[in-house]
């Protein structure tokens, strides 16, 4: 979506509803936003359905904050928690079937690479764990042998949520869970590994406790999957429902699970290892002849 595409002809801008108007005027669209101005502008996203502390929103609403062209972007979501909050952003979102959003995601952004030849268009997938490493396993997986460029970003809270509590496979061994009351017998799937052996160009495992982290983070995976190949984040995205989390002590297990077994893990490719310093040593170039 570009803001020419959403500025109404003026004779209508009064009469629409006044969240619409806060989005022209002052969202995201004008300029790069950082962390620290939060609340004070209009986001991509405000409104969602999910449940109240759920470290998943805290995770979405920063990703629509580090993609780097808001109104060039498009998501792509299935089934699960995480699409309630998604299809309420101010950003185009596609809803693949459960299982399908990385052949959905492969078919577009070939497509818009075919029909705006001039613009980069992003496409973002961003789905829960179950939708990813179980049912959707096979699709992301060749997504990444075919190097499709488009960045797959997994809210990883560790079960079924949207469905009240089955295991996945991201599941941790021996886990409880209301619909896995004998405790899961296998070990969580190494998908940052499974990536890194079919040639995704950039992966990052991540918890939501520093957020200009994150922003950075989503930033680079996704101009990254632009220029080089697929990206894959993987974030601790915890859900305070099924794992019985009180809503205050969100963010004190995020940062304990952080630092048993979730710290912050980058791993580039040769190729978009060249690409990423090369970039940033022109942005900082470009940043002093600014100054000058
Ligand atoms: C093909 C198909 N199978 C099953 C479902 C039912 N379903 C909807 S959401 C969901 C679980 C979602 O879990 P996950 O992807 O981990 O996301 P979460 O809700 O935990 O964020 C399932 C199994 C479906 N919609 N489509
Ligand atoms: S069920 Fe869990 S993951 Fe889903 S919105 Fe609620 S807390 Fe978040």
């Amino acid at each position: 979506m570009s803001l020419e595409t959403i500025k109404p002809s003026p004779g209508f801008h009064n009469y629409l509803p006044k969240e619409y108007q806060d989005l022209i005027e002052d969202g995201p669209f004008h300029q790069k936003r950082k962390v620290s101005e939060l609340g004070s502008f209009k986001e991509a996203i405000e409104e969602h359905p999910m449940c109240a502390g759920c470290a998943m929103t805290l995770f979405i609403r920063l990703v629509y904050l580090g993609l780097p062209s808001l109104e060039h972007s498009v998501i792509v979501g299935t089934a699960g928690c995480g699409r309630l909050a998604i299809t309420q952003g101010a950003v185009p979102f596609i809803y693949g079937n459960y299982g399908d959003t990385n052949c959905v995601a492969s078919g577009l952004k070939r497509g818009l690479d075919i029909r705006f030849k001039d613009t980069p268009k992003d496409v973002i997938v961003m789905a829960g764990d179950g939708g990813l490493a179980d049912i959707g396993f096979h699709a992301v997986m060749h997504s990444w042998f075919r190097k499709e460029k488009f960045t797959t970003i997994m809210l990883d809270n560790e079960v079924y949520g949207n469905t009240g509590g089955q295991e996945s496979g991201m599941t941790q061994k021996g886990m409880v869970l209301k619909m896995a009351p004998n405790g899961k017998k296998f070990e969580k799937m190494d998908m940052l590994g499974l990536a890194k052996t079919s040639g995704v160009a950039y992966t990052a495992r991540i918890s939501p406790t520093n957020p200009t982290k994150v922003v950075n983070t989503i930033r680079k995976a996704v101009l990254i999957a632009r220029e080089v190949g697929p990206t894959y984040i993987q974030a601790y995205t915890s859900c305070n429902i099924e794992y019985a989390i009180p809503t205050p002590k969100v963010m004190d297990d995020a940062r304990e699970v952080e630092k048993d077994r979730y710290g912050y893990l980058e791993y580039f490719s040769d190729e978009a290892k060249e690409y990423w310093d090369k970039s940033e040593a022109d942005r900082k170039k470009a940043r002093k002849a600014q100054v000058k």
